[in-house]
């Protein structure tokens, strides 16, 4: 089989990249190691920037979000029994978010790629990239026993951080860096109403927690924990107990229960691998960088390297110019650290570490604190939240 591109990994990077390549004309496959009902269901992110949402609408898959998704003028940062709004409508002159889980994200993409009869082939095992370093890069991968093998004109690894793409690049091809924080977060999604109109990120002394949700019926909150738990090990009613102490006291008085839908542990990395290139080989999404979920930040960058690296592509079969496919790993990496930065410095000042003892806590005060007396402040994080320019 011959296609313009190989994707690898049907996640919102490869999907989205996927459909707004189809809308141009460009040909490509995607090859997905899980089943689709397997995909569709795994909880992830939930805030989009409106870059994101631009895309999407720009990939045909606008319509359910334009409806569903809850827009967030604002979201409060509480300390110390204090709770500072960040105005992020009257920071940035009437930016905003949208609330809306990466599980419909990925659901609206998925029914626009069948929409539009382009291939996706999941439970593709063993997927191999070969001779990417050439002109002629070729997959292979085995599906229900026989394995298979298509030709294309550039590999594209949306595969996430585990997947297969990155390491295949030799590796002094290509430099890593890496930060791992020590914790991770206990994530619970219930249908119950969330404790606030708009999310509460809390830094608390027992450890942080956020209060997020996915629509006016279903929450989504999380608690900071060790590594070392296990998901067995909190039940339900400890983990609303806990969440519940974090919080500030008027939105723990109004805190529901019920069912935990999913109940999972992530830990937080930060990482990034540069170039985003090696050869006819493009890296997009998590396969090429890691940010903890503090700025909410993981899908909307998969978002903006999937604009680059379409932009470049569609550049390159439009009018035969390699100069967008050129410039992409560069293009890319500039927003890309700029949100790392972002995302490391509110896990910085949010999260308890152990380690810096009185001294890193009265620092994070003193951050917080700046911020709630600083418009100047306030509006550094407004203006990162709502998400850089692309
Ligand atoms: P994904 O979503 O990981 O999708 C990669 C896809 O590639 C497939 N794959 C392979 N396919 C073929 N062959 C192989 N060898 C393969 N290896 C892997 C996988 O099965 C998968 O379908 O990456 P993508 O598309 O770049 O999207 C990125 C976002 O998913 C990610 O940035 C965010 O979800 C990050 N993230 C969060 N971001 C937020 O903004 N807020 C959050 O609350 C949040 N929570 C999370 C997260 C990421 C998590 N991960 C990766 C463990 C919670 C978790 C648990
Ligand atoms: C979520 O709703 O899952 C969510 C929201 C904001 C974050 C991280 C996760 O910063």
């Amino acid at each position: 089989m011959r296609y313009q591109l190989c994707i690898i990994g049907a996640g919102p990077s490869g999907l989205l990249l996927g459909q707004l390549l189809a809308r141009a004309g460009i040909d490509a496959v995607i090859l997905e190691a899980k089943s689709a009902d397997y995909v569709r269901s795994r909880i992830r992110a939930g805030v989009l920037e409106t870059g994101l949402v631009d895309l999407l609408h720009r990939a045909g898959c606008g319509a359910r979000l334009e409806a569903e998704g809850l827009v967030h003028h604002g979201f409060t940062l509480a300390f110390e029994g204090r709770s500072h709004r960040v105005d992020l409508a009257a920071l940035t002159g009437g930016k905003s978010v949208v609330v809306y889980g990466q599980t419909e994200v990925t659901r609206d993409l998925m029914d626009a790629r069948v929409a539009t009869g382009a291939p996706t082939i999941y439970e593709a095992e063993d997927v191999t990239l070969h001779d990417f370093d050439g002109e002629r890069p070729r997959v292979t991968y085995r599906k229900d026993g026989t394995t298979h093998e298509i030709a294309c004109d550039f590999i594209v690894g949306c595969d996430g951080f585990h997947g297969v793409a990155r390491r295949s690049i030799p590796e002094q091809s290509i430099k890593l860096f890496e930060r791992v924080y020590g914790f991770g977060w206990l994530g619970l999604l219930a249908d119950v109403p969330p404790v606030s109109d708009e999310l509460i990120y809390c830094r608390h002394a027992r450890g942080f927690a956020l209060a997020s949700m996915r629509s006016q019926t279903r929450s989504r909150y999380y608690i900071q924990v060790p590594l070392s738990d296990r998901v067995e090990d909190w039940s339900d009613a400890h983990f609303y107990e806990e969440f519940r102490r974090r919080l500030p006291q008027d939105a723990a008085a109004r805190l529901v229960t019920g069912p935990s839908i999913e109940k999972s542990i992530a830990p937080l990395r930060s990482f990034v691998a540069e170039p985003l290139r090696f050869g006819r080989l493009f890296l997009a999404g998590d396969a090429g960088h890691i940010v903890p979920p503090t700025g909410a930040k993981g899908l909307n960058l998969a978002a903006s390297d999937v604009h680059y690296l379409s932009a470049g592509l569609i550049e390159y079969y439009g009018e035969k110019s390699c100069a967008g496919l050129d410039a992409y790993s560069a293009r890319a990496l500039s927003r890309i650290w700029k949100a790392e930065r972002f995302s490391w410095w509110m896990t910085s000042m949010l999260h308890l570490f152990p380690e810096t003892g009185d001294f890193g806590a009265r620092m994070q005060h003193a951050e917080l604190d700046y911020i709630a007396g600083s418009p100047a402040a306030s509006t550094t994080v407004a203006e990162n939240y709502v998400g850089l320019p692309f």
